[in-house]
């Protein structure tokens, strides 16, 4: 069954019939995600330019039970911002609402609505000399909404923490289309329950975010940048310890690149490291408005050299050279899609067990699907590693996740850190948590879209 052309003229009614689409080449990139891993087929997008029109477009669903799924830049890597294959789901864009509305440097917050790029949100705290901390190699087209839909973390998670810990005010749809307008810029509001941190992280299935308030830190006048490397994993956690002790809280990123991952970066990018060949690599950034920190960086390297941690490493000299040590990072994903096929895990497990992880997943993965090649890499100084398999015909991806979930579960880790459920991870997330944990997930998505029409089939099974 298709979805009633009556509704679709209500849809355009509504938007403007300029901004339903029904089918054609427009329709194709909400359709599917950029891995081209999920194809859907939506019944049309809709492209509304207010929270109002947004309210009104859900309303609509609602009554005629029409199933939405809300997409920001489509930037996503589980799944969770596209439609299934059914021809009965809509897609609501909010790429056109994307303004700034406000910046406050005093209070330190920025108001942006759900469509604006995360870059533009970035470079408008710059302007204002303050800096919005969120992070990520897809920061030119992720959205704010999608950043906070998706609880997005990012390079900087290790001293700023994931996007919701700088969400002060959201402004959601609800799936009755009333609006909850909690676009509060306070840094203290204790009064009753804290309700956006259940949107926040919920990929789409509880709600639609249309604007937020986010936290802005001050702009740091210092910062290095400096790409170590190291025998293993073990001697990137001590130069972690290192790190912290010398450097303390100034540290914004410690990540962990493999050789494969800068060997594709190198094949597919042509942009190599410069320094010496080793098996593993830290990028480290720290960043402070006080004076010293490069001198600091730089007795932490000499140290790191003396007790062995560190086999070669180089600080950046200039802004130049640091965007050039993350371009190297930053090409790790793009590089491997280049390869290939690829399986991709998004775990976390403590600290402490990312080395025995990381050996004992290669070793699972060695004698249980003999001829694939791991690209590993991720945000170390959380935990958080991108544990993706390189597969040739033949390989069978849900077998190779139970192979690597399971080593993940016997160290108390998560099957996703920061990228999320989506619809790619839905199977497995039944599999690893608890019942417990699971039915709590279930009386909430059934008190907040008791008729499941916001993102089905994403984050739970129903
Ligand atoms: C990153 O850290 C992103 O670069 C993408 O989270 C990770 O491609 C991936 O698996
Ligand atoms: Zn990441």
């Amino acid at each position: 069954m298709s979805i009633p052309t009556d509704f679709l003229e209500r849809l355009k009614e509504i938007a403007g019939p300029a901004y339903v689409i029904t089918d054609g080449p427009d329709l194709e990139p909400y359709a599917i995600d950029w891995r081209k891993l999920f194809p859907g087929r939506p019944a049309c997008v809709v492209r509304p330019s207010s929270s109002a029109l947004v309210a009104r477009i859900v309303q609509a669903c609602h009554e005629s039970e029409i199933a939405l799924v809300p997409q920001g830049g489509n930037t996503g890597l589980a799944g969770g911002a596209v439609p299934d294959a059914s021809g009965r789901q809509i897609v609501l864009s909010l790429n056109r609402m994307a303004a700034i509305r406000n910046i406050d440097p005093v209070g330190m917050t920025i108001e942006a609505e759900a469509g604006c790029i995360l870059k533009v949100a970035q470079d408008a705290a710059a302007a204002a000399g303050r800096m919005l901390p969120i992070s990520l190699a897809a920061e030119g087209s992720a959205t704010i909404g999608g950043v906070v839909a998706a609880n997005a973390g990012g390079v900087n998670v290790l001293r700023y923490g994931m996007s919701r810990n700088l969400v002060l005010g959201l402004e959601v749809v609800l799936p009755d289309g009333t609006i909850a307008n909690g676009l509060r810029r306070l840094r203290k509001d204790n009064a009753g329950y804290d309700w956006k941190q259940l949107f926040i992280g919920s990929e789409g299935t509880l709600g639609i975010v249309t604007a937020a308030v986010l936290r802005l830190l001050p702009r740091p006048k210092h910062s290095v940048t400096a790409l170590l490397a190291v025998a293993d994993p073990d001697a990137a956690l001590r130069l972690l310890e290192l790190v912290q002790d010398e450097l303390g809280d100034q540290i914004s990123a410690f990540e962990l690149i493999s050789q494969t991952s800068f060997q594709l970066v190198a094949k597919h990018a042509g942009l190599k490291p410069p320094i010496a060949e080793g098996e593993w690599f830290v990028l480290i950034e720290a960043a402070s408005s006080l004076a010293g920190l490069r001198e600091a960086a730089e007795a932490m390297l000499g140290t790191a050299f003396e007790r062995e941690i560190a086999l070669d490493g180089v600080i950046a000299e200039s802004g130049a050279q640091a965007a050039q040590l993350w371009a190297l990072r930053e090409h790790v994903t793009e590089s491997e899609a280049k390869e290939g096929k690829s399986v991709k895990h998004d775990v976390s497990v403590p600290l402490t067990s990312v080395p025995r992880f990381l050996v004992e997943a290669g070793q699972a993965l060695a004698s249980g699907a003999p001829g694939t090649r791991v690209n590993a890499f991720g945000h170390l100084g959380d935990g958080n590693i991108h544990y993706n398999v390189l597969v040739e015909a033949g390989h069978d991806a849900a077998s190779i996740n139970r192979i690597v979930h399971d080593v993940v579960a016997a160290h108390g880790g998560s099957i996703s850190a920061e990228h999320g459920i989506g619809q790619y991870r839905v199977g497995e997330l039944e599999r690893y948590r608890s019942g417990p944990e699971l039915e709590i997930a279930r009386k909430i998505k059934r008190a907040v879209d008791p008729q499941g029409l916001l993102n089905p089939g994403k984050v739970l099974l129903p």
